[in-house]
């Protein structure tokens, strides 16, 4: 953007508020100053994001589109100033004017687009891409009520509607009807053959839908480059309203995009969310196809200057709905139209879990998009008859997409895509060594790994401005621009003096944690305690369970003994639980009696505090994050695809407890084993267990009092209020196995934690592992992450 001073700025404030609101800017709510403030970014950036998107016209730069089904930025005006470069300019602006910009953050609503890690990756890709210069874009859906809002009430999960959405629509938008295009759903197909010979689909009683984009603006860091987040959102057909007479017709229709399924990581099957994905699917890959049509290029090249990536299988569609668009719209043959699908397509798998590994119904598939099913089925047969007599039957029948009336989304990503990535190293080993094991023989050539990275502008700078100015004043300034600058930190980690800068930002940090809850919540958390934090989604296999059954034993080990001199902890917890996800709701009901229980008794004296806060997303991770001196990363090992928190806690130095899994491995190999506390069962060992079928958590429960102990709570009355959920909890640990095994990892655990107690009564040792943690935090930037898939993925560096 061209320079801009702060006398100029605060004129076009003050005219915009008038124009928009009719107000002076003393009489103006928050609101009104954050939507006018919003509104002049947008239009300081709208010269660069229009060139953005010629340039890539006129010079024919391969352009990556990243399909992804959850976008989840958060508030988006701070990274916006920050990195147009004008954040101190305009905070000193406004404060001249008496308006104070932390009020206006606080007014934008988070827009909670996704779940969890997966959404949040997305968008911190989407500040990346830009950032590193790239021509990236997100494709997605612009849903009208985004992650529910969680509230406690009776220690229970209440969920609410997010209406993040004003009626104006928000601030950094852009409503494209001119780039409508249609989607059709349901109806029969059948093909027919044209005068040349080549068959054509014939459609009936189709249902088209309205495809409307909403761009919204990513803007990369200092660098004058601004890419582009498409979100559609569906509006009734003009032409064809003849199609939707009733009132419930047109109710249907708005449905399609009104709310994002609120599981993270399973699904049953449900007909709207395929709608979803492939209205998602189909309106970005027509709009990228006719774009690129405008090149002048021939079809059967697409691949040279398009790359389409399916994040997880949501968005898999993509590959049978780009044949269908180069076939049926463009005339394109099949063998042509597969070489080039499978060029541009690539895809991420996030998980080992199967039951977040989608398949569909056949037949509901073939209900719903009648012609990708008949598409499907021709790349399975072709698939099937291509691999017959090369390989063993055995390995055919499981990589096929249809299997058993059930179409594998991930299986069709891996067949029609060139490139299969997992999200850290061991993810990737486990899915060539097991769960892709057999697609590895046929493919080896496609997988690699890319570890997950994050936005370390917002989870540093921004999350973290104490910090941030302690490390100006050690290290000088570049580190803002160039993360990798924070290695020279390494020569500062035993200086008690830079010690005790880093201990005061840390208290500084937590003191206002401390208000937050005191405020929300009216527990008093005192700041020379432990900070203990887990916050994620809930569950099992994150085993927020086995915190709670550390938090228990310390509970009965100060009963027992109430001058145990024990190093004060406050335990902290944020999840959210999918709403039908059962045991995960009862969890959390026992974190918060447990919570109550301890925190009212006095006899503990202070030593001990559990505080669940509610409706965990992006603007409280911001709050909690630089807040942690314990980052607990203690999912069952070769579970946790990667994790992303790990690192961001990492960043803002926390000590990570942590299992050998996901990421945890990485950051362990960052900061060497004396700066990150590693307890239980190593993968291996956790496989050993599955091949042999040897474990027996009754056993454990028999033979370890301590143990016995803690889990006998869960049902004996300590815990007030729980009585059906503790008898759930006991049953899951004790009578059916104990599936991600708690018990077997508990007592390392709980040595560890005692460790950690221990060293933390060390400050100058604490602190100087700290350091090295935020020294070596740099190699987990998203921006280094996004120049591998642009580079070795798609092409486009
Ligand atoms: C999700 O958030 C993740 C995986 C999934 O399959 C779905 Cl559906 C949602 C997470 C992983 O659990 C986490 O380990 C990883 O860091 C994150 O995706 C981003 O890759």
């Amino acid at each position: 953007m061209e320079q801009l001073t702060k006398e100029q700025f605060i004129k076009a404030f003050k005219a915009q508020l008038h124009t928009d609101y009719l107000v002076d800017n003393s009489e103006a709510t928050a609101e009104e100053h954050f939507r006018t403030l919003g509104k002049l970014i947008k239009q300081y950036v709208m010269s660069d994001w229009l060139r953005q998107r010629d340039e890539i016209i006129k010079e024919q730069k391969k352009t990556a589109y990243y399909f992804s089904i959850e976008f989840l930025p958060g508030k988006m005006l701070q990274t916006n100033l920050l990195n147009l470069g004008i954040y101190d300019l305009v905070a000193e602006a406004l404060a001249e004017i008496n308006v104070d910009l932390n009020i206006l953050v606080e007014a934008e609503r988070d827009m909670a687009l996704g779940n969890g890690g997966l959404g949040r990756l997305a968008s911190c890709f989407m500040d990346s891409l830009p950032t590193i210069g790239a021509p990236g874009f997100g494709n997605g859906i612009r849903y009208k009520y985004g992650l529910f809002k969680q509230r406690i009430v009776n220690g229970y999960q209440i969920e609410l509607p997010d209406a993040w959405l004003p009626s104006e629509g928000s601030v950094w938008e852009t409503k494209k009807p001119h780039s409508a295009v249609d989607v059709k759903i349901y109806g029969s197909v059948y093909l027919t053959p044209q005068e040349d010979g080549v068959l054509k689909p014939v459609y009936e009683n189709v249902k088209t839908l309205h495809a409307v984009p909403y761009d919204v603006i990513q803007i990369g860091f200092n660098n004058g480059v601004v890419n582009n987040l498409r979100l559609w959102d569906v509006e009734l057909p003009e032409k064809y309203e003849l199609d939707y007479q009733t009132l419930a017709d047109r109710r249907r229709v708005e449905d399609i995009t009104s709310f994002l399924y609120p599981d993270d990581s399973s699904r049953d099957g449900q007909a709207m969310r395929l709608i979803q994905e492939y209205f998602m699917v189909s309106a970005g890959l027509q709009t990228i196809v006719s774009s690129y049509a405008k090149m002048q290029l021939p079809m059967e090249k697409i691949h040279e200057k398009v790359a389409v990536h399916i994040n997880d299988t949501h968005p898999a569609m993509a590959v049978p709905e780009l044949m269908r668009i180069l076939m049926d719209d463009y005339g394109v043959d099949w063998d042509d139209a597969w070489a080039t699908t499978t060029q541009v397509m690539s895809y991420t798998n996030h998980t080992v879990l199967s039951e977040a590994l989608e398949k569909w119904d056949a037949g509901l598939f073939k209900e719903i998009v009648p012609r990708i099913h008949q598409i499907v089925g021709e790349i399975d047969r072709k698939f099937v008859k291509e691999w017959a007599g090369k390989v063993d039957t055995g390995i055919i029948e499981r990589t096929r997409i249809v299997q058993n009336n059930q179409i594998h989304m991930a299986n069709l990503a891996i067949i029609g895509g060139h490139s299969v990535n997992g999200v850290a190293k061991l993810h990737t080993e486990l899915l060539i060594e097991d769960v892709l094991k057999e697609f590895y023989i046929l493919f080896p050539e496609k997988f690699n790994n890319k570890t997950n990275g994050i936005a370390q502008r917002r989870w540093s700078q921004i999350a973290n401005p104490g910090m941030s100015a302690l490390l100006d004043d050690l290290i000088g300034k570049d580190w803002r621009s160039n993360i990798h600058e924070l290695s020279k930190l390494e020569e500062q980690l035993t200086n008690s003096d830079v010690q005790s800068s880093f201990y005061q930002v840390k208290q500084a940090n937590k003191q206002k944690l401390a208000d937050y809850v005191k405020k929300t919540l009216d527990i008093a958390l005192p700041v020379d305690a432990i900070f203990d934090v887990q916050v994620k989604r809930l569950h099992a296999y994150k085993r927020q369970l086995l915190n709670v059954m550390h938090i228990i034993k310390l509970y009965q080990d100060l009963k027992a003994n109430p001058e145990l001199d024990m190093t004060p902890r406050v335990f902290i917890f944020g999840a959210k639980a999918a709403p039908g996800y059962h045991f995960a709701k009862s969890v959390i009901k026992v974190i918060n009696e447990l919570a109550n229980l301890i925190n009212y008794d006095t006899s503990l004296n202070d030593k001990l505090k559990v505080v669940f806060l509610e409706n965990y997303n992006v603007s409280l991770a911001e709050l909690i994050v630089p807040a942690a001196d314990v980052s607990e990363q203690i999912s069952t090992a070769g579970k946790e695809a990667s994790g992303t928190s790990n690192m961001k806690f990492m960043m803002n130095g926390a000590l990570t407890l942590a299992t050998l899994d996901g990421a945890n491995i990485e950051i362990k190999d960052a900061v060497g084993e004396d700066n990150i506390v590693i307890f239980g069962m190593d993968k291996d060992a956790v496989y050993a267990h599955y091949d042999k079928h040897d474990y027996n958590s009754r056993a454990i429960y028999e033979s370890d009092q301590t143990i016995k102990r803690v889990v006998d709570a869960f049902i004996d009355g300590t815990i007030p209020n729980t009585h059906y959920e503790g008898h759930e909890i006991w049953d899951a640990l004790v009578s059916y196995n104990d599936e991600y095994f708690l018990l077997e990892d508990f007592t390392d655990y709980a040595e560890k934690q005692a460790y950690i107690s221990e060293l933390y009564q060390d400050k100058h040792k604490w602190q100087a592992k700290v350091i090295k943690n935020i020294a070596n935090s740099g190699r987990f930037s998203s921006d280094d992450t996004v120049e591998g898939y642009a580079k070795e993925i798609w092409g486009i560096l």
